[in-house]
């Protein structure tokens, strides 16, 4: 693996790629951005001052030829586009401090700045030349490169061009570059992206940086010379320094400069990690610390294009899953934020499916942190007048808890430094699974019918346990780990948090006043299952019962002897989220614990059912049901729109066989 290097202890500059504006946003520029936003957020999270830069790259051919092709006046296209790369950042709650546009007129001068001290260093000169350029890339390519005579990555042919340019002495900096690489062996993470690059240095060549107006004018005019438009890439680079005030503002730009992190995909990182810097060392500017280079999405396994259709909106997928789950659309936002830093291991592509997105909702979010909440506020309501209870010495598994929650909270920075987020989120999801066993385990549904204290021991670790997760998944469920924090009931607010005050065990205070609210992540109901009848399990194949009235054929003792009836005892029942009439019920059923889902309220509570021993039919087939899987039935007469469970006399024990 590799570090992530941060020289200024307390400041940390992190930048983006700047989106072409010649096309909307997909989930390739989303994914991007939100590895920057958990980054800034993580920082801020650190007690770093942070300045997070992204924006819009305006100029060039690209842009140039699909505005004419839309019939359109470039500014204005440019226009129309740039503002839904802007409404992205709201989409996708990005944290950002500054958006650059690089046709506003700072950058201009940012551009000219540095175009003027690169020429008093004498590094351009005028050259006639030929070359083939892919309008895609905005770069020159070689007749090698080319497959049926096409730029394989943009499916189209290169233009040739014929013209008197300006060059840059990029042949120059060869030297120097290796220099910098050999200082700095993490220049450019991950390592493979390093190597790469290392290797283009010995080859590198003067590079054309202007276009002939005639040619092209759209871009910014060469200064003392406006017969030619600078090259989009160098004016395009060049918006890490004109946003943070090179040229104009000297303290801003020394308070920012170098930056910390530029983040890139890893088809443009030789323009940042040889072109950059080399423009950097002429003008007499320092290189940036570090370049991170993050890999491509694919979506359902296939490149994202135009051709096949598949340019994911990512707020379209937030809206379907929205509509899916029945969650804000913000904490859909979320989900696919989790959802893309979770699955894909830094540097390496990964594949964005809905399915898998629909599954990480379910099992993570669902599961595992939000009904967190559902097991212990609810609790505190009903049983402890919604207040915190005061904890009491530690038993049972209570230091455990606190261990393992102190250790995750003290282990993120480690994984956030090795660019780990995936191992990050999986560290958080220790603390969650601790946190649900725990409960599990503690029983204190059960407890509060003998000894309430403890009872209240117990909800109050379980809750501060998703006080420090809650902190610790701030960065990339922003939206949803506030509403956490609203249920907690903290009165300082989730973003003055830091990572010290994740470290601390015991930051929720006895008597916080929890706020009961809806669920947060509602779960994604599976289209199996029809709607149970009352005192049936969800599971139940169609009803054969009669309901107490006519007849029902006969079986065989043999065929009675296939069903598995077991004594179970109830650990805990809870709604199922957006249903009126559905309890998840967790059964042991002797060394074994059961998820069923059944139709009983409103017949029964769901605490009504916590401690009950019950018969279980152990060996029904499992089905989805809302998105649970039921793995059982649980027995009740019915009759006449009542219900009654069956239970057992003389206490008999948990997996006690019904013959
Ligand atoms: O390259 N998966 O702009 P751009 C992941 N304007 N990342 C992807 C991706 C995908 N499928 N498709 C694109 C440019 N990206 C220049 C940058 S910076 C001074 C100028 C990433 O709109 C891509 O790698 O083509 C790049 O980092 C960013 O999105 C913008 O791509």
């Amino acid at each position: 693996m590799f570090e992530v290097r941060i020289v200024d202890a307390k400041r940390y500059y992190i930048t983006t790629a700047i989106d072409y504006v010649n096309a909307s946003p997909h989930i390739g520029h989303a994914y991007e951005k939100i590895i920057a936003d958990v980054l800034a957020r993580v920082h801020r999270l650190r007690g770093f001052e942070v300045h997070f830069l992204t924006g819009t790259d305006e100029h060039g051919q690209k842009n140039a030829t699909t505005a004419a092709a839309a019939g359109k006046a470039v500014k204005a296209f440019v226009d129309e586009n740039a503002a839904k790369f802007r409404d992205l950042v709201g989409l996708l709650n990005l944290s950002i401090d500054d958006f650059i546009r690089t046709t506003e007129p700072r950058h201009a001068r940012g551009v000219e700045t540095i175009w003027r001290r690169v020429r008093a260093a004498g590094d351009f000169y005028k050259k006639n030349y030929q070359a083939l350029y892919c309008v895609g890339h905005e770069a020159f390519i070689t007749k090698s490169d080319l497959v049926n005579g096409k730029c394989p990555a943009h499916d189209a042919e290169p233009i040739v061009i014929e013209e008197e340019n300006y060059f840059f002495r990029l042949s120059k900096y060869r030297s120097q570059l290796r220099r910098l690489f050999e200082e700095r062996r993490d220049f450019v993470v991950p390592a493979s992206r390093y190597g790469e690059m290392l290797n283009l240095i010995d080859t590198l060549e003067d590079i054309s940086v202007s276009r002939p107006v005639e040619k092209l004018s759209w871009g910014i005019p060469v200064p003392d010379d406006p017969t030619h438009v600078i090259y989009v890439w160098f004016d395009a680079l060049t918006n890490y320094i004109s946003a943070v005030g090179f040229g104009q503002d000297e303290a801003q730009f020394e308070r920012w400069w170098p930056a910390s992190h530029h983040l890139i995909g890893k088809d443009i990182n030789r323009f940042h990690s040889l072109l950059w810097p080399a423009m950097l060392i002429s003008a007499g500017l320092a290189p940036p610390r570090q370049v991170l280079v993050h890999g491509f999405i694919t979506v359902e396994g296939q490149k994202i294009s135009k051709t096949l259709g598949n340019v994911i909106d990512p707020g379209a997928v937030a809206r379907e899953l929205a509509a899916e789950s029945g969650a804000a659309f913000e904490v859909c936002i979320d989900a696919v934020r989790y959802f893309l830093l979770r699955e894909i291991p830094f540097g390496e592509d990964g594949d964005f499916s809905r399915s898998g997105l629909a599954h990480r909702f379910n099992a993570d979010l669902a599961n595992d942190y939000g009904n967190l909440l559902n097991r212990t506020v609810p609790q505190l309501e009903r049983h402890f007048d919604r207040q915190v209870p005061a904890r009491g010495p530690e038993a049972g598994k209570d230091a455990a808890l606190r261990q393992t929650a102190v250790e995750v909270a003290s282990s993120i920075e480690r994984f956030i430094d090795r660019l780990d987020f995936k191992g990050a989120l999986e560290e958080i999801w220790r603390l969650l699974g601790t946190a649900n066993k725990y409960i599990d385990e503690e029983a204190p549904w059960q407890a509060v019918r003998t000894d309430r204290a403890r009872a209240g021991t117990v909800l109050s670790n379980t809750l501060e346990a998703v006080r420090i997760a809650t902190i610790l998944l701030s960065p990339w469920l922003p939206t949803a780990t506030a509403r956490v924090w609203e249920q907690l009931g903290i009165g300082a607010s989730l973003q003055t948090q830091r990572l010290d005050d994740a470290r601390r065990w015991g930051g929720l205070a006895a008597g916080t006043r929890v706020s009961p609210g809806a669920p947060i992540f509602p779960r994604i109901e599976t289209k199996v299952g029809v709607a149970p009848g009352p005192g049936r399990s969800a599971a139940a194949p169609a009803a054969t019962s009669t309901g107490g009235r006519g007849t029902v054929s006969t079986i065989s003792i043999d065929e009675f002897r296939k069903l598995d009836i077991r004594v179970g005892e109830v650990l805990s029942a809870t709604r199922v989220p957006g249903t009126e009439k559905l309890i998840e019920v967790k059964v042991d059923i002797g060394g074994e614990v059961r998820t069923l889902v059944t139709g009983l309220v409103p017949q029964y509570q769901p605490e009504e059912l916590i401690g009950k021993r019950i018969i279980v039919l152990a060996n029904l087939e499992p089905r989805r049901v809302r998105g649970v899987t039921s793995q059982g039935m649980l027995l009740a007469a019915e009759w006449e729109g009542e219900v009654a469970l069956l239970t057992v006399e003389k206490d008999a024990p948990k997996g006690a066989k019904i013959t």
